[in-house]
């Protein structure tokens, strides 16, 4: 679907955080401009259902019915299945509520009966009434397994399970191999405007992402000007494990690791106020500003300076190519 006025985002998102600036991106842009491709890798058979997390994060922070607290599930939500099935042996671990049930149930029921992952996530959208496009980043099962100390972990023991306590060796995205980057997913990347990497993980969802098929390739290949989000600010991470996991691999706990770590890919990059002074550490022009997202205001303005900087960037391409162009032999 093409926005009226042609811009064409592509997001690449997973968990709270890049569900966060996925709404603000929708908030900041005409209907329909917006793609978001969702790792899947956090993805995971539960109470004989398939789990979706990132994709629901993100379907529900665009239809505005987010847990506001906690960023994923649904807002007042109850947990009457969840206490029932805890009497009856099942699995407490992982907290699925009676709202956010009727979505595994639903896809679970689809998948069984043979429908790709990609049309399930379309038909979930449609019921939201998004204009958002949000594609998963490929219809094989790819599941993230987390290398620790205590053994090899799926990720939500990890993540929700053992509450990211192991001590993180490496990761693996078991299936990516196999995976193939789905038609909706190229074509989205082809016509974009512009790509961006929201302030995810980039081990635990962007990397996911990037290792299906083509994928990196045609991000790297696009002219479009492709910015990230740093997810680290003033040495921290505003959600989830990925210091303590940065930490653990021996890495710097800084903006500029996530730099490097994107390396060629991108032609922008977005820090935060706090992080001001790293600038001239970056390789690629960069982006100062709050980058801390509390409601939906903040989310769209840090959209609108993202766009904003992007803008900069296609009207001046020369000054983004992160090195000059190789200079042609003379014939
Ligand atoms: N995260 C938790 O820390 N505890 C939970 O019990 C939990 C349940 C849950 C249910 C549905 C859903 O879509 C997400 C849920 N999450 C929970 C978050 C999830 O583990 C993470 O958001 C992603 O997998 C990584 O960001």
């Amino acid at each position: 679907m093409q926005a009226s006025n042609g811009v064409r985002v592509v997001a690449l998102a997973g968990g709270v955080g890049g569900a966060k600036l996925a709404a603000g991106l929708q908030a900041a842009l005409p209907a329909g401009a917006l793609t978001v491709v969702v790792n899947t890798g956090d993805d995971f058979e539960h109470w004989g259902l398939t789990i979706c997390p990132d994709i629901d994060t993100v379907l529900y922070n665009l239809a505005g019915l987010h847990n506001p607290e906690t960023g994923w599930g649904r807002a007042g939500e109850t947990f009457a299945a969840l206490e029932s099935m805890s009497r009856i042996g099942g699995e407490e671990w992982f907290r699925l509520g009676d709202r956010d049930l009727a979505t595994h149930l639903r896809r679970s029921e689809w998948l069984r009966q043979g429908v790709t992952l990609t049309e399930v996530t379309e038909r979930l959208r449609r019921s939201l009434g998004l204009a958002t496009a949000v594609l998963p980043m490929c219809d094989q099962p790819v599941r993230t397994l987390v290398h620790t100390d205590e053994g090899d972990l799926p990720f939500q023991h990890y993540f929700v399970r053992r509450r990211c306590e192991p001590c993180v060796l490496d990761l693996s995205y078991v299936g990516a191999d196999a995976a193939q980057i789905t038609p909706a997913v190229a074509a989205a990347l082809a016509r974009a405007d512009v790509i961006v990497f929201c302030p995810s993980n980039p081990y635990l969802s962007i990397d996911p992402i990037l290792s299906i098929g083509a994928m990196r390739d045609l991000v790297q290949r696009s002219r479009a000007p492709k910015i990230a989000v740093s997810p680290i600010v003033g040495g921290r991470a505003l959600k989830g494990p990925a210091a303590k996991m940065m930490l653990e691999m021996g890495l710097d706990v800084s903006p500029v690791t996530v730099a490097a770590h994107y390396a060629d890919l991108l032609t922008g990059f977005v820090l935060d106020a706090n992080d001001a002074a790293l600038r001239e550490r970056l390789c690629v022009p960069v982006l100062v500003t709050d980058t801390i997202m509390t409601d939906l205001p903040s989310k769209a303005r840090l959209a609108q300076e993202i766009l904003a900087f992007a803008a900069d960037g296609v009207a001046n391409h020369r000054a983004y190519s992160p090195k000059p162009a190789p200079l042609r032999p003379q014939p």
